[in-house]
């Protein structure tokens, strides 16, 4: 028998493997596919990683005696499953950046603080913050207690990379994940703090965890969102010396945002930074995937959602950072460049510009085409 020529075979095994792949995919998709897998492949970053030795995110950035800390999460590669309520996010330990100025060389500290030394968490050291007062330096950080709650503990160190000693229980008080510390210029400290869904500010709401309450805040979606909470620090910076009470955010007709409108409610990621005498919370959106800000004239609020600071990044999460070097306006934030995967970050920085009216220019974390 006669064989069929080769070019003939080739077409009909292409003619076979294009039949195979139009039943995987619809036709529809298929289409919109094409189009976006060029322009996807095409898409450049606007920044690049601070460092890929380990996985960071989480970035809360300060300036202390002219050098630049940042004080982020460490991500690891864990096996939980990942979940709505952030389970996969497994970090057992602090590392610290430091840099002489942004664009510079940046050093990775050694381990700060590891869960095994503090007597009261089980798990999940998530979003750090750091302060200094006098000679001292304080880092804040979530993690979970034995119980499958978040508090918020404190460790103290002479250096601002650690190590870190932890203080034996959580601040009293605490609960929920993120905290933000600010320092106004009368030397007066707050801390803004909370997370919806697996920062669990709905199972947070009468004062007392409630390990069977809800998982999301999706039942309320008429009711005012619920929202970010302050408290002022003690002079020894290791309590609250108030009770912690709501971060109210306005829209324009001066009523809470309401917690439907997920383009502009709290979720977690809080941020107080202070421009021309006006105080700039910001935070993330979550499942919205937007950085945002509200603008207020104390820094208990309350706030005016003002308008978006940065745009989805890759990745599910981000968490940022503002501050003020040499004049000029940082913002830290993070993406899952590295990885392709929402468990491992790496945290990034680029400038923010303010318009004439004390707005803030959005920021595109991919350069446009
Ligand atoms: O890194 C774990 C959690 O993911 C943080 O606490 C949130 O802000 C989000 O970035």
């Amino acid at each position: 028998m006669n064989r069929p020529p080769l070019n003939l075979l080739a077409c009909a095994v292409l003619v076979v493997l294009a039949a195979c792949s139009s039943k995987e995919q619809p036709a529809a998709d298929q289409a919109s596919a094409d189009q976006q897998t060029p322009a996807k492949a095409k898409r450049e970053y606007l920044s690049q990683p601070l460092v890929s030795e380990i996985y960071t995110a989480d970035p809360s950035a300060h300036i202390w005696d002219g050098k630049i800390y940042v004080y982020p999460s460490h991500d690891i590669d864990g096996t939980t499953p990942e979940d709505d309520l952030g389970a996969h996010f497994e970090m057992r330990d602090y590392r610290i950046l430091s840099m002489d100025k942004i664009g510079g060389p940046v050093t990775l500290h050694p381990v700060a603080l590891d869960v095994s030394q503090v007597p009261w968490a089980d798990k999940q050291m998530w979003a750090p913050d750091a302060a200094k007062k006098n000679d001292t330096y304080f880092l804040y950080f979530p993690a979970k207690d034995r119980q499958g709650a978040f508090r918020i503990g404190v460790a103290t160190s002479k250096s601002p990379t650690g190590p870190f000693e932890p203080r034996p229980e959580p601040i009293k008080g605490s609960f929920s994940i993120d905290p933000a510390v600010f320092t106004d210029n009368d030397g007066r400290t707050y801390m803004y703090f909370g997370g919806i869904w697996g920062g669990q500010l709905q199972r947070n709401t009468t004062g007392t965890y409630d390990p069977n309450g809800s998982k999301t805040d999706l039942q309320a979606d008429d009711q005012p969102a619920l929202t970010a909470k302050v408290a002022a620090l003690g002079d020894d910076m290791l309590e609250f010396s108030e009770k912690p009470r709501d971060v109210v955010i306005l829209d324009e007709n001066g009523k809470p945002l309401l917690g439907g409108d997920h383009d502009r409610r709290f979720f977690e990621a809080s941020w107080m930074h202070k421009y021309n005498g006006k105080y700039y919370f910001s935070y993330s959106t979550g499942d919205t995937h937007y950085i945002v800000y509200a603008i207020g004239d104390s820094p208990y609020g309350p706030f005016k959602y003002t308008g978006r600071i940065l745009e989805p990044v890759e990745g599910w999460t981000t968490h940022h950072s503002i501050v003020e070097s040499e004049g000029r306006w940082w913002l830290f934030y993070a993406d899952s460049q590295l990885s392709g995967q929402t468990r491992l970050r790496n945290v990034k920085v680029t400038e923010l510009f303010y318009n004439p009216d004390g707005t803030i220019k959005t920021i595109n974390p991919f350069v446009s085409p």
